[in-house]
């Protein structure tokens, strides 16, 4: 039974109340929401008589505060969920059909071994695609660090980018600011001027809104950019409707109006930035009458902003990964988080720009690539339909886990057809029979958070977080570190770094040396449940400079050439902003299709949860007014959403909230949940962002037809 000697380690803190030997009483059992959120929640699973009866937000944490939100509120209904698996099972009718019979550990275990042998044997290691995903963050057994990596690497498996999800605008942050990294957003309540752009927290991570509404109460303003009018820009003091993709421009707009006040502040910008002359330039070739026409915003609302931007100190842009998720989004981000450069916000608590806070691992990388016997080739999360077609490395084996590419990767069609490749053995490690599921060959029943130990640190706030299990794992399922234990003990390999303990791969984990995690160990995190990092209260990320190869900011960046972009910030549109106006597109397809977080899923996980699936409703399109009136539609019409990628079908509703010239849905849908079994990624094509080849899925034209 170690997870109860993993609980009782941790007994005298972590449970406060009384938990006798033979499991009866009450039990309090602190842990970290696991889901790929800014907000990385702390909360409390209170656990009597061995089963876990309630699970809330942390109220002694500084940013959850006892909240959680719509969907996690629900956590302990899909643990106890009826679809849950808890089973290994092999399949037994033919792919994407999802019919499987029962089978045992060991069965599965021998099956595995004796595929991923005549694989290893027949074409190597590299016909191997450990396809990981961010349905948990966790650094013990998710995407956050080293879950299976190196069982991977002692088989010479090929290495996976995930790069799915915010990876363009972490690169272009980096040219600037040398890190992906920046404020700590509980300093937004100290801000004076508050830019939500291309972010809908109320949505995708409402921890942060108390801070906004507390800047609000000392008089701060707070504008959205989004090309729809969503439920953060509801509750914003106005909203800039901007054509997607466009972002770059306004920000150059916005400095444009900067200069002509005269407020760039020229004693940061001499004492803390490179290539101002440079930049200026650029700037001044966007006078806001041009940015109007580029962005579709009124010229008048963009010098209101610009003027407001030239005399609020300090003024602080929260921006996340929806407006990066276009071809031109890592540029995008790359001149955004030049603004603080130039208004000099960033010595000013309260000032400069959040995307993520930590911005690089902290934690020691663990993942052991120098267990390779020979250097492998690197198969790209976005690029899953071009890997599995390729032929001459064929993939052999696709490895599925805490990720459902079927509904959340582009191009789901292509995608569906490769996965029903006969000669791919594919296994998924899962909690739900998802879309994706359905076309294993093996399935393997996965833990969920308060059934296995874990270790988070969050990508929007500053604390590292420690996951106790609070109750054994149901049915037979394994956490993903133990399945690969087992694993490589069937296979007989002996690298003795294979079967190191979850307490011992998060002590490795922890013994980086980054100042951020000094003082920070297991033993501290497992009693006190969650820890800042070694920052101060009123935390200022560069003032002690920037983490760039000149130590400033840098309007103008060499390693930005060096990759092949331009030397200076600036911008560039996306591809749908590019062929807004090319002859053959543009009357082809005339609308963008944005596809952003939905309210009542978190990507496709809780997709399956009955309750959110009624609130959700049927899948929606919105469009404009005047683009309905043109094609002749009728509000909550059925129609098709397509393109030359492929297709899907939605209620129309015509509404104000999104702009002319685009059309909106959200992402994470299960098929199998869905009217006509496709869903937004059906019309996503597999294509690259600017920087890191990050997805595109806010970057698609498409067009809409009555069904
Ligand atoms: N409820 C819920 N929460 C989530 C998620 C979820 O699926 N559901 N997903 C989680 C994950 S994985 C992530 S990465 C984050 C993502 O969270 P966000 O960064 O908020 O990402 P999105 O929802 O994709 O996009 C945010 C907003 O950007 C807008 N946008 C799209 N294109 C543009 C553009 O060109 N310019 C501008 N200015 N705006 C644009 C969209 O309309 C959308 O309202 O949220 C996390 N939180
Ligand atoms: N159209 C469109 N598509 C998008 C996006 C978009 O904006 N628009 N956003 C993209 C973004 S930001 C992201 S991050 C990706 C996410 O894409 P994925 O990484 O594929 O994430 P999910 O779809 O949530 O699937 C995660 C799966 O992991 C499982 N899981 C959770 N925890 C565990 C665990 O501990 N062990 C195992 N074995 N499994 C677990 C869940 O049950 C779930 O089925 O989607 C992308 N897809
Ligand atoms: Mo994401």
């Amino acid at each position: 039974m170690t997870w109860m000697n993993d609980v009782r380690a941790g007994f005298n803190v972590i449970c406060r109340c009384r938990y006798d030997q033979d499991m009866t009483g009450e039990l309090q059992v602190i842990g970290a929401c696991p889901l790929d959120c800014p907000d990385t929640c702390s909360w409390v699973v209170t656990v009597r008589d061995g089963e876990a009866v309630r699970l809330r937000g942390n109220p002694d944490h500084p940013f959850t505060r006892g909240a959680l939100c719509v969907k996690v509120n629900r956590y302990l209904e899909q643990v106890k969920a009826a679809d849950r698996i808890l089973y290994p099972m092999r399949r037994v009718g033919p792919k994407g059909a999802g019919r499987f019979e029962r089978i045992t550990w060991d069965e599965a275990l021998e099956e595995i071994a004796t595929r991923l042998r005549s694989i290893i044997d027949e074409y190597g290691g590299e016909a191997i695609w450990p396809y990981q995903g961010t349905g948990t963050l966790g650094c013990i057994q998710g995407e956050g660090g080293v879950a299976g990596r190196r069982f991977w690497n002692v088989l010479g498996a090929s290495r996976h980018d995930l790069n799915i999800c915010s990876r363009a605008g972490r690169i272009g942050l980096t040219y600037t600011n040398g890190t992906g990294g920046g404020m700590d957003p509980e300093m937004l309540a100290s801000s004076k001027l508050i830019i939500l752009w291309g972010t809908n927290p109320l949505t995708s991570g409402h921890h942060i809104w108390k801070f906004i509404q507390e800047a609000r109460a000392a008089g701060a303003y707070v504008v959205a950019i989004d090309p729809i009018r969503t439920r953060t820009a509801d509750q914003a003091d106005e909203h800039l409707p901007i054509r997607p993709g466009t972002d770059g421009a306004l920000a150059l707009g916005l400095l444009h109006v900067v200069l002509e006040a005269g407020a760039e502040d020229r004693d940061y910008i001499a004492g803390h930035t490179l290539g101002w002359e440079e930049f200026r330039k650029e700037i001044l070739a966007y006078p806001p009458s041009r940015v109007a026409e580029i962005t579709g915003l009124d010229e008048e609302t963009i010098r209101a902003l610009g003027v407001r931007l030239a005399h609020t100190r300090p003024t602080a842009i929260r921006a996340t990964m929806g407006l990066q998720r276009h071809s031109g989004g890592g540029a995008a981000l790359r001149t955004i988080a030049c603004i603080p450069g130039v208004t000099g916000d960033w010595r000013h608590p309260g000032g400069g720009i959040s995307y993520l806070t930590v911005g690089d691992s902290l934690l020691k990388p663990d993942s052991r690539y120098d267990l390779l016997a020979k250097p492998v080739r690197t198969l790209t999360m976005t690029r899953l339909a071009e890997g599995l077609e390729d032929t001459e490395k064929p993939v052999k084996c696709l490895w599925v886990y805490g990720a459902n590419p079927v509904v959340s990767t582009s191009d789901q069609t292509r995608i569906r057809r490769a996965l029903s490749r006969e000669d791919l053995f594919t296994v998924v490690m899962e909690h739900f029979p998802t879309d994706t599921v359905d076309y294993a060959d093996i399935v393997l029943p996965a833990t969920m958070q308060i059934e296995h130990t874990d270790l988070h640190v969050a990508y929007g706030n500053m604390y590292v977080m420690w996951n106790e299990p609070a109750v054994p794992p149901p049915g037979e399922c394994l956490s993903t570190t133990e399945t690969f234990r087992r694993l490589a003990r069937h296979m007989g390999l002996t690298e003795p770094c294979l079967y190191d303990s979850d307490l011992e791969l998060a002590e490795q984990l922890l013994s980086s040396d980054h100042p951020y995690l000094a003082g920070i160990t297991v033993d501290r995190l497992r009693k006190e449940g969650w820890v800042r990092l070694n920052v101060p209260e009123r935390f200022m990320p560069f003032a002690d400079g920037f983490p760039t190869p000149s130590g400033r900011l840098e309007f103008v960046s060499e390693r930005a050439a060096a990759d092949g972009h331009s030397r200076v910030a600036g911008y560039v549109p996306s591809m749908a902003a590019r062929t807004a106006d090319t002859p053959g597109v543009a009357e082809k397809y005339p609308l963008t299709l944005i596809t952003p977080a939905s309210h009542t899923s978190l990507n496709s996980s809780f997709g399956n949860n009955p309750e959110l699936r009624r609130r959700a409703g049927e899948p929606k399109v919105l469009v404009n007014p005047a683009d309905a009136a043109a094609r002749g539609l009728t509000d909550g019409s059925p129609v098709r959403v397509y393109n030359d990628v492929g297709e899907f079908t939605a209620e129309l509703e015509i509404s104000d909230r999104v702009r002319p010239g685009v059309a909106a849905t959200t992402k994470g849908r299960w098929l199998k949940h869905t009217p006509g079994g496709a869903t937004a990624n059906a019309v996503v094509e597999e294509r690259d962002a600017d920087m890191g080849r990050g997805a595109v899925y806010h970057d698609n034209r498409v067009q809409i037809a009555a069904l």
